[in-house]
Order: C-alpha cells, then structure tokens, then sequence
C-alpha cells in the first residue's frame, strides 16, 4: 500500500513531495485511495467538498466511526505527514478483519483535501468547509500563485466547485473521528514511547505583511535616498524570533514574494508571511502584536508603508476529555504504562472537527521530530505500533 502511493507527487529536485490541491499529483493521490478503498469493498464516496470516504457499512445509520487525514503536502514536504493516518486507516481496517471483529457501526475512512493550503493559502480546505467554518464565499476568492482560483482548480480537476460549502447533515452521522498522525515534534522520543494521544491543539494563525517602498536602481541610489522594504522586512522577520524566544511561542515567516524581485533593482514591494503559535491565546496576541509593533517602527523610519493582514487563524483545540479518556483506557489496558497525552503545535483537520463532532487523535513516535521536510521519518515499528493501536480504538469504538 505504502509503495503505491510512495513515488506520486515526489519533486524531482528534492526528496520532498509537492502534493498540491486540484493539481496532477492530488489526482494520483486521489485515485490511490479509491483504489484502496475499492480493493477493499468500500464504498467510496465523493463529498460536496471534494473530500473522499471509505464506507463499510450504511451511513445512514448514524453513529459512524470515521478516521483518515490527508494526503497533500507542503512544499518538498515530508512522506508521512498526512499519509500515515491514511495509510494506517487501511492497514487498521484489515488488522480488524484479520481479528474477526464485527462492527456495530459504520466505520469510514477520508482523505480530507487541502489540509496544508500549500496552493491556496488557507489550511484545512475540505474540513473547514464540511465544518462550515470557511464560507461558500472565502472559498471562491481564494486564489493560487498563478491568479487561479479554488472553483477553477476544481474545475480543472473534473469537480463541480458550485456544490461547496457546510455539510452538517454528514457530520450528525458521525459519532466518533479519530486522526492518526506523524507527530510533528518529539515528545514521544523523550519519553520512549511509540504512541500517544493528543490533548490540546495550540491556537495559531498566518498574517501577511505588506512592505511598500520604492522601486529604484540597486547601483545609481544613494542609500540615504532609498525606501527599501527589504531593510524592514529583514528587520521584522529578527523581531519576530526575538518575541516568540521572550514569550516562549513560535513565530517564522517561511513565505515571501518580492516585486519586482530582480537583483538589480531595490524592491517596490516585499510580501512576508508570518505564522505563529503559542500554548495560549494571550501569549500569542502578545507574540503577534509586538511583532506588528516594531513592524510599524521601522517602517516609520525608513518611510515604508506597511498593511498587516490576518489571512487565517485557529483557535486553541481542546479535545474532547470523554472520547481521549475512552482511548486511554482502550490502549492503557495492553500497555505497561499509561499512554502519553500531549499537546502539538501542528494544526490538523481533527482540530477543525472537534467543535463540530467527537475528535480525537494519535500521534506515532518521530525520533528527529523534523516534519515539513523531506527528512520527515518514522520508524516501521513505530508505523506499525500506531496500526495496532490505532485498530484497537476503532474496534472498541465500532463494535460495541
Ligand atoms: O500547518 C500546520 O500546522 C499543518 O501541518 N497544516
Ligand atoms: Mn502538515
Ligand atoms: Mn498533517
Ligand atoms: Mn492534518
């Protein structure tokens, strides 16, 4: 199963993986996973959203058990994020079969699009919009690097983008979702254990900021005649590390467009994208408004204009206590020692539908912690503690 889906969306130039929304890779990735399903005797199903689901059973009957993640990737990004919790969903359903289990609810299997917003911008895509948590109308005006826009590229990809939007009957006949996932971090490495259980979602959020200078040539301007929004922009990506290290969050900006982005000429204009999480929401107000602050200073000094704008945000995840218990007490009955519960720093299509639905999460063991990169890595034993772990839960949850 692994194998199959290894090779697709794997950039040339890195050992990384470009697994964009409504791009040639998501089909693959996609087809991989109708053909799992299919494989299987699923029904596979195709939602308003563009979302795909796995069923065994009817899911008319209510009280479905679900689990899944996604399958697109960041830019050059890591081989597990997303596709593990897939991946293990299959392996997890025939270790159910092998065991003889018989279900009492429906059980299915999703492949969430559009979680990382590599193309469009926007994190959790496909479970926003179920969740009803991004409107029919945010979504038509999100647009890729090239000015395409989310209806034409799913369009382009064969799907009818007018059909978008909440989808609260689905989610009513959903009793339990529960995501496994990579962990990005390494809490399990320090406590040597190959499994654990998610309890927090930190809240976290993506501001763009707008430097406007003045284009000029990089050879003829003298520099006290120059209005370079690079000297600020540089500034502020320093300021920022500085608050996140003095209220112990995180900040980078990972992303920036510069124009009219050639060597020889000083900036018109330099966009830098800012993404910053905290363990609290008044710590990471702190962390954002500082950084916004001293954004503001310096511009003043160099004559820059600057905009800021707030183009997503997640507020903290706090996971069901009813449904984590109920997993401790499924995976804490084989184990010698409790199961670990931890927070993550990663946002998550689980932390989406946890205000809508029973969620909860596993997290198997990342001994470097590294994700979002091709050096991402799990261990089989790890990969394939996380299958049993994870057909455990879906066995005490769906067959009652
Ligand atoms: O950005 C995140 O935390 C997630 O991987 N989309
Ligand atoms: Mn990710
Ligand atoms: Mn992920
Ligand atoms: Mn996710």
């Amino acid at each position: 199963m692994w194998r199959d889906l290894a090779p697709i969306g794997r950039d040339a130039g890195s050992r990384g993986y470009r697994r964009y929304a409504w791009t040639g890779a998501d089909a693959d990735c996609r087809a991989w996973f109708r053909a799992q399903a299919e494989s299987r005797g699923l029904t596979h199903e195709l939602d308003r959203n563009g979302n795909q689901w796995a069923w065994l059973g009817d899911p008319a009957a209510g009280d479905a058990v679900v689990t899944g993640s996604h399958l697109d990737s960041v830019p050059d990004g890591g081989a597990f994020d997303g596709p593990l919790g897939v991946v293990s969903a299959f392996a997890a359903l025939d270790e159910l079969r092998a065991r003889g289990a018989r279900l009492t609810n429906p059980l299915a299997i999703v492949n969430f699009g559009d979680e990382e917003g590599a193309r469009f911008g926007l994190a959790c895509v496909g479970s926003r919009l179920t969740a009803g948590q991004l409107t029919i109308e945010a979504a038509h005006k999100l647009r890729d690097g090239d000015g395409v826009t989310l209806p034409q590229a799913m369009e382009a990809a064969g799907y009818d983008p007018s059909a978008i939007g909440p989808d609260p009957e689905r989610l009513a006949r959903i009793g339990a979702f529960v995501e496994l996932h990579v962990e990005q971090g390494r809490a399990l490495d320090l406590t040597g254990d190959p499994v654990g259980i998610a309890s927090a979602i930190w809240p976290h959020g993506r501001w763009r900021f707008d430097f406007r200078g003045e284009a000029n040539h990089a050879g003829t301007t003298r520099l006290a005649d120059r209005r370079d929004p690079m000297l600020t922009y540089a500034e502020t990506v320093l300021a920022a590390r500085r608050e996140a290290e003095l209220a112990g969050a995180v900040a980078t900006f990972g992303k920036i467009s510069v124009e009219p982005n050639g060597v020889n000429a000083i900036p018109s204009l330099v966009r830098g994208w800012l993404d910053s999480r905290a363990a609290d929401q008044a710590t990471l107000d702190t962390v954002v408004t500082g950084v916004e602050k001293a954004a503001r200073e310096y511009a003043e000094r160099h004559g820059i204009d600057l905009d800021v704008v707030r183009e997503s945000f997640t507020p903290v995840v706090e996971f069901e206590d009813a449904l984590r218990d109920e997993l401790g007490a499924i995976l804490g009955g084989a184990a010698e020692r409790p199961v670990p519960v931890l927070g993550t720093g990663a946002g998550h299509d689980a932390g989406i539908l946890s205000a809508s639905i029973p969620t909860a999460m596993l997290f198997v063991r990342n001994p470097t912690g590294v994700s979002h990169s091709p050096a991402e890595y799990a261990a089989e034993d790890d990969c394939l503690a996380g299958v049993a772990a994870l057909a455990d839960v879906l066995e005490g949850l769906a067959c009652r």
